[in-house]
């Protein structure tokens, strides 16, 4: 039996503006021919479905053709989790309706047994524990509680759920549990830090059951395994990279295979095509306009880093239109100056670019040094939340 992974879709998500919807036709599209060509039976998404709790009409329009080619052209079922960016009602919403296209759509975990299925119903092979994103507003409010504690009952909660859901599937059985959270990486010394992304606390790979053969996870938008456990962890990743800092590796879906006797034989990830290429362009005036005019950019998208010794009018305008000139659209010119002796430098770019200010204030602050690749990763997660929200 075939069963495919994947997490963090983030339908009708806008880069610098720009739609991303053609990107996701294409790798739906890719999906569904994966699952017929390599026989999948089950299809799993671990949350973030849609980039925003209110999707545009297009964004759902893409999801639900999904769905219904999934339905008419193969004979997969699906089970689909809410994350932290979907609204759990609105997409589970159609729930008794899409039961009868092999679809289940867990959007909200209130009881145990809502969120366990097992497949194919009819002679169960496998069972999954459909967990969505499990909101730690949800925990009932104790106001002498402090934060230390309130994520520890966070924590004891979500393990328990999981437990719980365990308790409910026959024990001879292989067991998938999906989430959509974060898993504190096991390499990770400093186990006393808080690290919150999506506003929930970290729980730690050992907090899953032990009778769990794999955790299906979305969350983290780079393809990873979490050490710690005695299964496979895996975060499959967007599909399609969110953020130009998104491209330096694969993006991937994960394929599972169990044999007859229930045993994971397999995990192994299929690389996703790139559906349109996001390049960064560094260096000063000249080497940019050099490589806008020597280089073939169709239909890329384009961030430009450019050096300057001192503010020049007209700049970016000059490299957007030589970049457009050769087919690439330029979505970024982020302008870097020389650091002045006080405080840092917020670059004047045609978008205020947190990230750097993150990057450049972490350096004023610590002796010219930049933040290490963690806490980078929990401040753009967090960034995401708070963009959110907004
Ligand atoms: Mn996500």
């Amino acid at each position: 039996m075939k069963i495919l992974h994947t997490a963090d879709w983030h339908i009708g998500q806008r880069l610098h503006e720009r739609s991303r919807l053609d990107e996701h036709k294409q790798f739906l599209d890719w999906l569904l021919n994966t699952i017929e060509e390599r026989k999948v039976e089950l299809l799993l998404v671990s949350g973030d479905i849609f980039d925003t709790s209110l999707p545009s009409a297009e964004a759902t329009n893409l999801y639900y053709r999904f769905l219904y080619r999934l339905f008419n052209e193969t004979a997969a079922y699906a089970v689909i989790t809410a994350g932290n960016h979907d609204s759990a009602r609105h997409l589970e919403a159609p729930r008794e309706f899409l039961k009868m296209g092999r679809i289940h759509v867990v959007g909200l975990a209130a009881e145990v047994h809502e969120c366990v299925f097992p497949f194919p119903p009819d002679n169960p092979r496998v069972m999954v524990a459909a967990v969505p994103y499990l909101l730690e507003n949800d925990l009932r409010h104790l106001s002498y509680e402090t934060v230390a504690d309130r994520n520890k009952r966070y924590r004891e909660w979500l393990k328990m759920f999981y437990a719980d859901c365990v308790a409910c599937m026959p024990a001879e059985l292989p067991k998938i549990l999906m989430g959509h959270l974060f898993v504190q990486g096991g390499t990770i010394t400093d186990s006393e830090r808080n690290i919150q992304i999506g506003g929930a606390t970290a729980i730690r790979a050992s907090d899953f059951p032990d009778s769990a053969d794999y955790i299906a996870l979305g969350h983290l938008h780079r393809p990873q395994a979490i050490e710690g456990a005695n299964c496979p962890i895996r975060y499959s990743g967007s599909p399609i990279p969110l953020r130009f800092n998104e491209t330096g590796y694969r993006k991937e879906v994960y394929l599972l295979e169990l044999s007859d006797d229930g045993t994971l034989i397999q995990d192994k990830e299929i690389e996703i095509p790139i559906f349109k290429e996001l390049c960064t362009v560094e260096g000063n005036e000249v080497d940019i306009l050099w490589q806008a005019r020597t280089q073939t950019w169709d239909g890329k998208y384009i961030q430009v880093k450019l050096k300057l010794e001192a503010p020049k009018v007209g700049i970016s305008d000059e490299i957007r239109q030589a970049f457009s000139e050769r087919g690439g659209d330029v979505l970024s010119v982020e302008l870097e100056l020389p650091e002045a002796e006080q405080g840092p430098i917020i670059p004047p770019g045609d978008f205020p670019d947190p990230e750097k200010i993150f990057k450049q204030f972490h350096k004023t602050k610590f002796e010219g040094n930049p933040p290490d690749e963690t806490l980078t990763q929990t401040f753009s997660e967090l960034l995401q939340l708070v963009e959110e929200t907004q």
